[in-house]
Formats: C-alpha cells, structure tokens, sequence
C-alpha cells in the first residue's frame, strides 16, 4: 500500500510564524493598538482573512469591506517584504534528513498549508524539488479544520486518505487531519496537541526508524 506523506509549512518546515507577527503587529500598531506574541499564538494555521478578523477583534476595530481588503493587502505586502531574504538555514532542524528519507523510498511528499505563499517560501529555502503536490490558501475553498486542504493533497498524491500522515503544528490542522481520517503527527507542544496520533517536540525527536515504520505500516 503507498503512503503519501503531507507537511504543513508554518511551524513544521519553517518558523514563518515570526514575520507573520511583525506584519500583523505592524497593521495593529498603525491601527492604534497593540499585538503581541501571547495573540500571534491564536494565529498559527489559521488563513489570512480569520487573522484579521481576530485581529480586529483584539483591537475592538469595525471595518468596511474595502478597509478589510485593503488592511489584507497591506499586511501581506509588509509580510512578503519580511520573507524576501528567507534562505535554507531558516529551515527548521532535520526537516532536509526527512524528506531526502522519503525520497530515497519513493514516498510520494505533498505539502497541505493554510498560506497562499508557501511556494515562493519553498523555493526561497530550497526544499520546491522535494514535494510530488503543493496544496495551500490558492486551492481550498474551506480552511482548516476543514480536512479539505488534506483531502486535496492526498487526491494529487493519488493516494488513499487513509494511507496518509500529516504534520501539523497547530491545533486547527491536527483536527484537519482527523477529519480527513488520517494519521496525525503533532509537531510542537504536546500538550496543545493533544488531538494528535503522535507528538513530538519537533523532528529532531523523530527518528528515521519511525518514520520508516509510518511509511511500511
Ligand atoms: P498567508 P500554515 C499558515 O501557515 C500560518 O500558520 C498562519 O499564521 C497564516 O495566517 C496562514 O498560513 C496564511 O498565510 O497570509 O501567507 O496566506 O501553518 O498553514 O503553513
Ligand atoms: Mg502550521
């Protein structure tokens, strides 16, 4: 039986969460109020458009939708300026050792992210060859915990559902995962995460014996 192996981006290949904060802050700041790190928290896979919704309901702001859209488009201006000079030692430890694992046995390797970026980050760190299906914010209609962006990774992959594994570093994707009826492998705070299958700190902690295990199973 193939496995199909889908990553998240934010938190998982790449600490993107640190310039979405300083765009979103920035926005905030120009706005009259402040963000901080705590809030980003609430942030983390959750799409653009939700983020300025909880943003503006931190800062108790109403909106027009043109002010909306433009506030959008502002923050993502601010944020790829932020990105431009990401290269591969931003890639988050033993990321690169996994997907070369997963290459080396064939395993088909898809990305499911909530960012309408993620392959210019991709490209930018060096990791595009690696991912057989890139799906992200550009191809789903719901965000997570809506399995969709999962679903529609596993579709590209040509790989059952339930052959696949997700990690994920937010609680939202992790929920995604299971509702896709997928194997879930939360990255980051087990405690947070505790809806996953499996938990681990980050892929330091995950040995290539484990991983060879998920792909046999
Ligand atoms: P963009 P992930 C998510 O990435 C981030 O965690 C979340 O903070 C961000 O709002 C979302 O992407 C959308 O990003 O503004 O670039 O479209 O964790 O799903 O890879
Ligand atoms: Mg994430």
């Amino acid at each position: 039986m193939t496995k199909g192996l889908i990553f998240d981006l934010d938190g998982v290949i790449v600490d993107t969460a640190k310039y979405h904060y300083l765009a979103w802050k920035k926005l905030a700041n120009t706005l009259g109020f402040e963000f901080t790190k705590e809030q980003n928290e609430l942030f983390k896979g959750v799409s653009r458009k939700r983020c300025l919704e909880i943003l503006l309901e931190i800062g108790n702001r109403e909106a027009t939708q043109k002010e909306f859209d433009t506030w959008m488009l502002e923050k993502n201006v601010d944020y790829l300026e932020y990105i431009e000079n990401m290269d591969a030692s931003e890639i988050l430890p033993d990321v690169p050792k996994v997907l070369q694992y997963l290459k080396d046995n064939n395993i088909p390797i898809a990305l499911g992210s909530a960012s309408k970026n993620a392959q210019p980050i991709l490209e930018k760190v060096g990791l595009l060859h690696y991912f057989d299906a890139i799906v992200d914010g550009n191809h789903v209609t719901k965000a997570k915990p809506d399995p969709e962006v999962f679903l529609l990774a596993a579709k590209q992959l040509k790989v059952e559902a339930s052959d696949c594994v997700v990690f994920e570093d937010a609680v939202a994707g992790v929920e995604a995962a299971n509702a896709a009826n997928m194997i879930s492998i939360g990255i980051g705070d087990e405690n947070v995460l505790s809806e996953a299958q499996f938990n681990f700190k980050d892929f330091t902690e995950i040995s290539l014996n484990f991983i060879q295990k998920l792909i046999e199973k």
